[in-house]
């Protein structure tokens, strides 16, 4: 077993994810500039199914729409993840919710607590942020070519104040006050995530258990919100995520479905920012 403050290493992730769709073809880099940018690169050369890709540091770490994904050198998760699904377009946001919710199952066996996930991409710990998912994808004629998952993930990093009160920041050491493996933590991460993509892409299986752990684990359920897209500005109570991934928020002319993408959910009286 590694040591906590060790970097990764591949021959050992290789072998512990041994047997596992992640466990074929993973790629380590010291710096890069996004891991995410890098594996659709790899992605469009035809890349395999299940292509990890680990960075230390991300020179440009990317969170949705072009804005910026900030860590430190050694500190924190940051990984992506290749899939090429058998899915019509339109059912994808499945995969973003079996990422985050096995981001928290691993922040849970790690560090004892619970996160939540707050739509569409979001893992939080009450009012702050301890993770992020960015999926982008490539469809043609109908059909999905790929599908690269990005997590960051807050592990053993203090967050500066002025980050902290800027975005509302936490890491699992913030949280626990611990200093954990990331190694260990993105294996387990991996672990469920394998498990869970094989439910999804099963054809016999039903993905219905990921809907409702996601409700569940909602941290904006039952809250009062303001939905943001583009200039139109919607406010109700959020309610579920319908099968397609679109959140519903109930306002004072009915139920709106509101689709994953462009778009930032506050909580009214909160902080919590998209
Ligand atoms: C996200 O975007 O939350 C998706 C973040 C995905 C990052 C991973 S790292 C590995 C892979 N490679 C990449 O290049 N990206 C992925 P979004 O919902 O747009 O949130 C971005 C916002 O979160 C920023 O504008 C800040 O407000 C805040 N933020 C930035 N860094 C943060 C951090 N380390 N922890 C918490 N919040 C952060």
């Amino acid at each position: 077993m590694n040591n906590i403050s060790e970097s990764f290493d591949v021959g050992r992730l290789a072998a512990a994810l041994e047997g596992s769709m992640f466990g074929k073809n993973i790629i380590f880099k010291e710096t890069i500039g996004s891991t995410n940018v890098f594996l659709k690169e790899l992605a469009k050369e035809g890349a395999t199914e299940g292509t990890l890709v680990i960075a230390d540091e991300q020179s440009a770490g990317l969170g949705r729409l072009g804005r910026k994904w900030l860590s430190r050198k050694g500190e924190n998760l940051l990984f992506s993840v290749l899939f090429r699904p058998d899915l019509a377009p339109e059912k994808l946001f499945v995969l973003t919710m079996i990422f985050a919710l096995a981001g928290v199952k691993a922040v849970h066996e790690a560090g004892g607590f619970e996160a939540g996930i707050k739509w569409p991409n979001d893992i939080y710990v009450e009012t702050k942020k301890l993770g992020g998912v960015l999926t982008e994808f490539s469809v043609l004629d109908g059909k999905i070519q790929y599908v690269v998952l990005g997590m960051g993930l807050n592990v053993n990093w203090r967050p500066p104040a002025e980050i902290t009160s800027k975005y509302g920041t936490t890491s699992i050491l913030k949280e626990t006050g611990v200093k954990i493996s990331r190694e260990r933590l993105l294996i387990s991460l991996l672990k469920h995530l394998g498990r869970y993509y094989g439910i999804v892409s099963s054809k016999n299986q039903d993905s219905a258990v990921f809907y409702e752990r996601w409700n569940e684990k909602s941290v904006l359920l039952g809250k009062p919100v303001i939905v943001q897209m583009g200039n139109d500005i919607i406010e109700g109570e959020a309610a579920g995520i319908d099968r397609d991934g679109a959140l519903s928020v109930v306002t004072a002319d009915g139920e709106k479905k509101i689709r994953a993408g462009d778009v930032s959910v506050k909580i009214v009286n909160g902080r919590r920012d998209a």
